[in-house]
């Protein structure tokens, strides 16, 4: 595809986002090379059918071909910090990500979603929202399930879209040099990914960048980690539990019952909504808030968060066996998620809960979850490659005991129960240790919980 002698741009891994990379960069008749530490790529078949020109090397990062680039494209599971990739930053050259070939060429207003938890859900309630505007809208990003798409793929789509919807990880936005978009919104902050981060500070320096070029930006004013580090110019806009001021959405209380309220005035009760738990209701105050700051009518935004069902995965309720409910929260993948989920079902049912958690911990402290345990939970069941750190971050103050697998889990668990009771599935750790990803988890607990009846 080059010409002799002549620079490329290399696009780092070839997954999902490398081979949109790929198939973008070949729209523009631009020429590209593709590197992957993986030594068999999901994309790489395709690759070479439809690129069979394209040079594909394998393996361990070679530093020289990555420093004889004109450009990186780096795909969102690679860090920054490899050798090569910092060698190549040395000698100056540009590093970006799809999603900054994104907002470099979109011709339409973007309206982007970051956050620890709530991204999907967010995504799904604006979506909703949109339908009921009319606008011929795009969604992708971070996103998995029915939606999924990556953000460059919106991009060679025939139809002309009004406005694109992003779901945005942290890793896409380290290689996000200005987004640019109409709104940015983070949602909350807690640690995830410290497997990746050397702090903290890391990873909500990388939530940050969303906020850069934006013309109206959303924050949680009940988490300032959300507020922006620096001055912008944009409007901003918020959200929270509290009582709203004018740039937002809140909750206002009348005769002991609760309301949604966007600026002083409310909208609609609380309990007409169809998800539970306040992390859902926080949720739906961002959507709202995004939706508002997007030019949105009031009469959309109320009609679609009133049909808001949630989705599959996010404590969803799967049976009840003699009594005993069942919910799959395999979606919750770190701490702050199953917080949220515990708190969210302990509130809502009159016994217990029994936990079944485990898996991938990357790199977290699991001892912030035990006063949320001692709180709402009778016994926690730990299954994973990361159970026994769990249980020694728990250090003996939460019943724990351990299963080798799905089946043995939901069985011990519903031993534990008795009516009343919920058992949840809310891991705090990613499943690849024991399943492919969160939902062939949460099937595995869908199957195994109708085995028992
Ligand atoms: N990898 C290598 N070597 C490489 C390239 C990748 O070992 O050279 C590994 C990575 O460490 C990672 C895996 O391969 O474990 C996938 O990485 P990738 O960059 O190829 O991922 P994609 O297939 O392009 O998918 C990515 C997002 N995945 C990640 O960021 C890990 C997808 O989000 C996203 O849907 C897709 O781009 C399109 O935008 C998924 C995800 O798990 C849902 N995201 C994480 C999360 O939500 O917590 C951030
Ligand atoms: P993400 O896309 O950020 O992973 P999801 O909307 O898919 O978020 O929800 C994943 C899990 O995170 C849910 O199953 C729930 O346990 C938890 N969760 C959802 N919304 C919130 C929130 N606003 N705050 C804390 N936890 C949440």
């Amino acid at each position: 595809m080059a010409n002799a002698g002549q620079k490329e741009t290399l696009i780092v891994g070839l997954g999902a986002t490398g081979i949109s990379c790929a198939r973008f960069l070949a729209s523009r008749g631009e020429s590209f090379r593709v590197a992957d530490s993986r030594s068999n790529p999901p994309a790489l078949t395709e690759l070479v059918q439809d690129y069979p020109e394209v040079a594909v090397e394998l393996g361990k990062f070679k530093e020289q071909s990555f420093v004889s680039a004109s450009a990186l494209v780096v795909s969102p599971g690679v860090s920054l910090r490899e050798p090569a990739i910092m060698a190549a930053r040395d000698q100056g050259i540009s590093i970006s990500g799809d999603i900054d070939l994104f907002s470099r060429h979109v011709q339409a207003p973007i309206v982007a979603v970051t956050g620890s938890n709530g991204k999907s859900t967010v995504v799904e309630i604006l979506a909703s929202i949109l339908h009921f505007t009319g606008c011929n809208f795009g969604v992708g990003g971070n996103l998995d399930g029915h939606r999924f798409k990556p953000a460059l793929d919106l991009l060679l789509e025939a139809e002309q879209r009004q406005l694109y919807l992003l779901e945005l990880s942290s890793f896409q936005l380290e290689t996000t040099e200005k987004l640019n978009a109409e709104v940015a919104c983070i949602l909350n902050i807690s640690a995830d990914h410290q497997d990746r981060y050397n702090s903290m500070e890391d990873y909500i320096l990388a939530k940050q960048r969303i906020y850069k070029g934006a013309k109206h930006i959303v924050v949680n004013r009940d988490d300032v980690l959300t507020f922006p580090s620096r001055m912008f110019t944009a409007i901003r806009w918020d959200f929270g539990f509290g009582q709203p001021g004018s740039s937002g959405f809140g909750l206002l209380e009348e005769d002991g019952e609760q309301y949604l309220a966007f600026q002083f005035e409310k909208i609609m009760r609380v309990n007409e909504l169809k998800v539970f738990g306040r992390h859902n209701v926080a949720n739906v105050l961002a959507a709202a808030a995004m939706a508002v700051a997007a030019g949105i009518r009031r009469k959309s935004i109320i009609e679609a968060i009133r049909g808001f069902t949630g989705l599959p995965h996010r404590c969803q309720w799967i049976a009840n066996v003699t009594g005993i409910e069942f919910y799959n929260d395999s979606k919750g993948t770190n701490v702050g998620a199953t917080m949220a989920a515990v708190e969210g079902l302990g509130q809502r049912i009159s016994g217990h809960i029994v936990l079944i958690a485990g898996g991938v911990g990357k790199g977290a402290d699991f001892q912030t979850l035990v006063p949320v345990i001692k709180r709402w939970v009778k016994q926690v069941i730990l299954m994973g490659r990361d159970a026994a750190a769990m249980a020694a971050d728990f250090d003996a103050e939460v019943q724990t005991s351990f299963a080798r697998n799905m089946q043995e889990a939901v069985r011990t668990a519903f031993n534990h129960a008795e009516s009343g009771d919920a058992v949840l599935l809310s891991p705090a750790c990613a499943s690849y240790d024991m399943f492919e990803n969160y939902q062939q988890r949460g099937q595995s607990f869908v199957q195994s919980v109708e085995n028992l009846q």
